[in-house]
């Protein structure tokens, strides 16, 4: 499979490695919003959200929650982004699904989803 993501979690591609379990791989993104940016991906591949399973997605979901709690913790962080980007036209540039967690602190400079939409 020719996919970058399928590449890191086989560790073909080396990652800062997060978090591991049966079916998911967190990392940290190489091109971090903030310092601490995750990357959590469903080992399975599938290229984007509206294609996953409703299991699939709770599994990922429930993976999402615990690391999201643990980065915060970790870097005291007094919030985050949590999203996807589902296709191309929304910025998806790795056909593989993943979520971000990019954790936010007071007048750091960044916006809200809203930012995007004005
Ligand atoms: P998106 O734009 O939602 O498809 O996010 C893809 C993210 O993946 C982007 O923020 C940068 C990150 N990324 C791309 N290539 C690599 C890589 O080789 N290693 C790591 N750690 N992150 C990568």
């Amino acid at each position: 499979m020719d996919c970058l993501f399928c590449k890191i979690i086989s560790g073909e591609i080396p990652s800062h490695k997060v978090y591991e379990d049966e079916f998911v791989y967190a990392f940290l993104d190489i091109y971090p919003c903030s310092e601490g940016h995750t990357i959590v991906l469903p080992k399975k591949h599938i290229p984007r959200f509206t294609e996953m399973e409703e299991n699939d997605t709770s599994t990922l979901f429930e993976a999402v929650n615990r690391i999201s709690k643990a980065v915060e913790k970790t870097l005291d962080a007094q919030g985050l982004n949590v999203g996807i980007n589902n296709g191309e036209v929304a910025g998806q540039t790795v056909p593989h699904v993943h979520v971000h967690i990019i954790p936010r602190a007071e007048n750091d400079g960044g916006g809200s989803m809203h930012t995007i939409v004005e």
